[in-house]
């Protein structure tokens, strides 16, 4: 079945979920652009009591917007439990989609619409930045290999058709993340990611990636490490061998992505 001929079904509200570490110099931007691409939408800063303040930045904007909230957590915990605890509090607030989004700048918020109208005919939708129209901006050539190479590995390995799998720019029915256990997931850094795509899939959902422009962050430092790299690396051949084994079935592949 291809997206086009799915039956589709009504969004409802949406939370975009934003985890931030020593984001200071970004998060009024972001919130504000978020803001203003998507009026209606609930805002959550997910903050692991960031030294740097932006936790109480957050706070602020949170006092001038009852549609912003934060969660603060008592310190650096990753982006895969800072995601779980989000998605836990959204699913609890009664929001029907949860968006995944870095407050770096990296993903615009102006791309918000055009995965939200693919989501009416998918359960997750990956602003991908490596299907045909998908770009990414301002990476030193030895990151965005790094990211390509996870990506190829990852296809390789678990035999999906995904293209970016790894890719933070996410928006997820409820349904779907009730679906796959997401509160389960072990998994941090990418390997988040590509964990949740996996459970998707696995479960017959529906994954459409849409083309983004990636830009990488002006201000601010990566929170990227080598052990997140690794982590990766050695849960996809794990499951890639579990897969092979016949322990675990799949019950499907996406579509061919679109672009
Ligand atoms: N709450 C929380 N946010 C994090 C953590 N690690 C990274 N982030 C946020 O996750 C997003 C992506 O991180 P970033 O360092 O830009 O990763 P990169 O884009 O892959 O280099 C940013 O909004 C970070 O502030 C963490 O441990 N906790
Ligand atoms: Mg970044």
């Amino acid at each position: 079945m291809t997206a086009s001929e799915r039956p589709t079904a009504p969004l409802g509200s949406v939370a975009v979920i934003i985890p931030t570490y020593n984001e200071r110099d970004n998060i009024e931007s972001i919130v504000t652009r978020v803001r203003a691409a998507s009026p209606a939408a609930g805002i959550l800063v997910v903050d692991d009591n960031s030294p740097d303040g932006t936790g109480e930045i957050a706070d602020k904007l949170a006092a001038s917007d009852p549609r912003v909230q934060v969660l603060h957590r008592p310190g650096k915990s990753g982006l895969g439990t800072a995601y779980i605890a989000g998605f836990g509090w959204a699913l609890a607030a009664g929001y029907d989609v949860m968006v995944e989004m870095d407050a770096d700048g990296s993903h615009d918020p102006a791309d918000l619409p055009e995965m939200l109208a693919a989501l009416e005919s998918a359960d997750l939708v990956i602003g991908s930045r490596y299907v045909p129209g998908g770009t990414v901006v301002n990476w030193p050539r030895s990151r965005e290999m790094l990211s390509r190479g996870a990506n190829i590995y990852v296809r390789l390995m678990l035999g999906i058709a995904v293209r970016d799998a790894t890719g933070g720019y996410r928006a997820y029915r409820a349904q779907t993340l009730r679906e796959i256990g997401v509160e389960d997931v072990s998994s941090q850094g990418y390997c988040f990611q590509i964990d949740l795509t996996l459970r998707t899939i696995e479960r017959g959902r529906q994954v459409t990636e849409v083309p983004i422009t990636f830009t990488e962050r002006a201000r601010g430092a990566s929170k990227m490490s080598r052990a997140i790299v690794i982590e990766a690396l050695w849960r996809v051949a794990k499951w890639g061998v579990a897969w092979r084994l016949g322990r675990k079935p799949r019950s499907n592949t996406p579509d061919t992505p679109r672009g």
